[in-house]
């Protein structure tokens, strides 16, 4: 066919869509015909939530055909770059997930998260007409090329699943770059190399590898040339991706420190009994880690964008360090570093509801750090974290990093350059520290050099560490109901708005306790809605969490078992 014989803009018979010189940009044809090979099973609905669209893997081939679509519109429209990341973070192995990364490395644009649940809800039949829609919506160029990388996690459907993802995005003319196994911080990382044209580092493996070992040895130069001898840490890789990358890069940084593989996933399965969530939410050490009194040890998840500490004390006691001393630390650590340099840069912190209330009052009160908190999902807290010259930003399961802004950097860099002594010296590490830090997304690599790089330099134990502040007693539990949807909230998720009765019955709770805290929210990756409580004693936290779960159960349609007391 001669573009001669071509009609007009718009659906030819043939089931092109026809740009304005007749030639065609989207064969619909070919991808109706491969879509049947990716069919949607019948009845099913997914949303497109906190971290993309997450379920059993045998349920989303179809999904990740159409993101592999989606993707070649996003990236036609930004011109950019964007990725596609198979994986289902700290969900149990069976499940997967998948999310799109936007040009800057940064969480999909949310009006795009729409557009993403209407197409992997779209009925076979109607897959043509709802893309031809999203791309009039959203003004998408369809002679711009479009360029897609991808990356998978560990899980056994997860090769499977991204071979789906590149089905759709080559059955609509796009480019790739599969780079097969990688956590997903590396694949926000490889997005933004992209995008920046290499100005953020080299878009391989080596090329973060060498970003990060580099600002490590630089930042710790001074620490490890007295000799500590602390600088052994034993990581806990929930049997997941972070194993295999922390084995290929601990060579590159092993001067400074030496990490000790658990959970490498030789053996158990991902995340079960072992990892960052297990820990934080059971609040006891994973399975798999030998453990010595006193000595530091973390834990990733299954993808390697979260990361907690703890350790045992000489009683054999268990002590979490989770994400929000992770950001007292690194606050308290960068807030010295600009008194040092004394340029006005603002630095700020940012949580969620889940943050300990003690951690929110050590940072405000005796930090004097301005704390905001905002909704649940890396996306809220990241766009905050950007109106900081210099912004920190933690979940407590220990998602988060720092973020500097383009001015802050730029100043940092002249004042390495230019300023004398003390000044240099304090602008010279928070020039590695830009370096080290992710700047796209929590990382638990990262924030693990990060983290070990500042207990060297300050030549503190992980038990000073801990004694910044007492953690308030927590609990947090899960309630199933009918549709989770029938919850919504205000005031970052602290309040309920619906069901009516089930912010008062919360509240008439709350005050039976002591220094008590409790908040519901549907989950925005699992088919439950979340239960937060806090209290002056375990045992009242725990009677707090199991009442609120009784009131969601009874007010919000609970399913199944009615919530028990006991953990
Ligand atoms: P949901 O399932 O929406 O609570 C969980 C975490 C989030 C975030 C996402 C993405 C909690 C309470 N929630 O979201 O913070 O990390 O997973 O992985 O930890
Ligand atoms: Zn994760």
């Amino acid at each position: 066919m001669s573009p001669d014989d071509l009609d007009p803009p718009g659906f030819c018979p043939q089931g092109f869509w026809l740009n304005e010189r007749g030639l065609p940009d989207m064969d619909l044809d070919a991808v109706t015909k491969q879509s049947v090979l990716h069919a949607k099973p019948d009845g099913l609905i997914l949303q497109y939530g906190t971290a993309g669209f997450r379920t059993k893997a045998e349920h989303l081939d179809h999904v990740m055909f159409r993101m592999g679509l989606l993707a070649v519109l996003r990236s036609k429209q930004t011109k950019s770059a964007i990725g596609v990341m198979v994986t289902a973070s700290h969900n149990p192995e069976e499940d997967n997930g998948v999310k799109l990364v936007d040009p800057l490395g940064e969480m999909l644009a949310a009006s795009w998260e729409e557009h993403a649940t209407c197409l992997a809800n779209a009925e076979e039949e109607h897959l043509p007409r709802v893309l031809v829609d999203i791309s009039e919506k959203a003004a998408v160029d369809l002679h711009q090329d479009a360029f897609v990388v991808i990356g998978r996690d560990t899980r056994p459907s997860s090769e499977r699943l991204s071979q789906s993802v590149i089905d759709g995005v080559t059955v609509l003319g796009g480019q790739f770059h599969d780079y097969g196994l990688l956590t997903t911080p590396q694949l926000h990382y490889m997005v933004f190399c992209r995008n920046s044209k290499g100005q953020y580092g080299k878009a391989t493996v080596e090329g973060y590898y060498q970003k990060l070992s580099s600002a490590f040895v630089e930042l710790t130069k001074q620490a490890f040339c007295s000799g500590d001898d602390r600088r052994t840490l034993r990581v806990d890789c929930a049997n997941g991706i972070g194993a295999l990358k922390l084995a290929e890069m601990r060579h590159y940084f092993s001067q400074g420190l030496s990490v000790q593989l658990f959970n490498d996933g030789t053996k158990g399965k991902l995340n079960h009994l072992c990892g960052a969530d297990f820990v934080k939410s059971h609040q006891k050490p994973p399975q798999g880690i030998e453990m010595r009194a006193n000595e530091r040890c973390c834990s990733f998840d299954g993808d390697a964008d979260r990361i907690v500490y703890y350790y045992h004390d000489a009683d054999g006691q268990f002590h979490l360090i989770d994400g929000d001393k992770i950001a007292t630390l690194i606050s308290s650590f960068l807030k010295e570093l600009l008194l040092e340099i004394g340029d006005g840069l603002s630095l700020g912190v940012v949580q969620t509801a889940y943050a300990n209330g003690s951690s929110t009052r050590y940072l405000e009160e005796v930090m004097k750090v301005p704390v905001y908190c905002t909704k649940t999902g890396v996306k809220h807290l990241h766009h905050k974290a950007q109106e900081f010259d210099i912004g920190v930003y933690f979940e407590a399961n220990g998602h988060g990093t720092v973020l500097f802004s383009k001015a802050a950097e730029t100043k940092i860099k002249q004042l390495a350059k230019e300023s004398e002594d003390e000044k240099r010296k304090a602008a010279k590490m928070l020039e590695s520290i830009i370096d080290l830090f992710n700047q796209t997304i929590g990382d638990a690599i990262s924030d693990m050099l990060v983290i070990e790089a500042i207990l060297a330099l300050k030549g503190l134990t992980v038990q000073q560490w801990d004694a910044l502040y007492t953690d308030l007693p927590n609990r947090q539990l899960k309630v199933k109901v009918a549709d989770r949807q029938v919850i919504s909230t205000t005031d970052a998720e602290r309040q309920v708005v619906k069901p009516p009765g089930l912010q008062e019955a919360i509240n008439d709770l709350v005050k039976k306790y002591r220094l008590s805290r409790a908040f519901v929210r549907p989950s925005g990756t699992e088919d439950i809605v979340r239960v937060y409580a806090e209290a002056d004693s375990q045992e009242n936290t725990d009677s707090l969490a199991y009442e609120v779960s009784l009131a969601v159960f009874q007010l919000a349609g609970g399913i199944g078992e009615r919530p028990q007391r006991g953990f």
